[in-house]
C-alpha cells in the first residue's frame, strides 16, 4: 500500500467518520456491513448458516462484442427467502457478485474508480475467478429491489448488474427465471 494511499484512505475515513453510524471498521471499506446501519436501506442480512430454502444459478459471460454479463440478470425473490446464490465465471476475467441497495452501488461504485485494487470481504459480496464458482447466502429479509453489480471499474458499465426483486407475492417457481 503506498502513502498516496494511506494519506488517501485518512481523508476519506475523516469524512466518513462524520457519518453517524461510522465505526474503525469502515475506515478503507466505505459500505463494509453497510447492511447493520441503522439509516441503510434493508436489503437482508448475511444467512449466517441458516440453510437455504432455494438455490439460484447465476453465470457470467464475456461477449466477443465487449459486454459482461449477468445471466439472468433478472431475479424474482419471495420475502424471508433464504437463499443460495451459485455464480459460475465463464468470462476470461475475474469478476465480483455484490448485492447491495441501488443507492449503494453507486456509492460503492465511486470508490471503485478510485481504489480499483479495494478488495472485499463483505458478506453481501464475492469474487467470482474466470472459470470458477462461488456461493453467497442471504436472507432476503424485506420486501424491496436490490441491484447485483460487479464492480471491477468498467464492469458495471460493460453490462454486469441486475436486478433482484423480493417481494411477498411471488411463488417461488424460478423455472421461467433459469430458462436458457
Ligand atoms: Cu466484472
Amino acid at each position: 500500500m503506498s502513502f498516496k494511499f494511506i494519506c488517501l484512505a485518512m481523508t476519506c475515513a475523516a469524512m466518513l467518520a462524520t457519518a453517524a453510524h461510522a465505526n474503525a471498521d469502515q475506515v478503507g471499506r466505505p459500505h463494509y456491513r453497510a447492511y447493520e446501519a441503522l439509516d441503510h436501506q434493508p436489503i437482508g442480512e448475511p444467512a449466517n448458516g441458516t440453510s437455504a430454502t432455494e438455490v439460484i444459478d447465476v453465470t457470467i459471460k464475456e461477449t466477443k462484442s465487449g459486454y459482461m454479463l449477468f445471466q439472468p440478470d433478472v431475479i424474482a425473490i419471495k420475502t424471508g427467502s433464504v437463499v443460495r446464490f451459485v455464480i459460475r465465471n465463464d468470462g476470461a476475467l475475474d469478476h465480483e457478485f455484490y448485492l447491495g441497495s441501488f443507492d449503494e452501488v453507486a456509492k460503492h461504485q465511486q470508490w471503485m474508480r478510485k481504489y480499483p485494487d479495494m478488495a472485499h470481504d463483505e458478506a453481501n459480496s464475492v469474487t467470482v475467478p474466470s472459470g470458477g464458482q462461488s456461493e453467497l447466502v442471504w436472507t432476503f429479509s424485506s420486501t424491496t429491489n436490490l441491484e447485483f453489480v460487479c464492480l471491477v471499474p468498467g464492469h458495471r458499465e460493460a453490462g454486469m448488474w441486475g436486478v433482484i426483486l423480493v417481494h411477498d407475492h411471488l411463488t417461488s417457481d424460478r423455472k421461467s427465471e433459469n430458462r436458457q
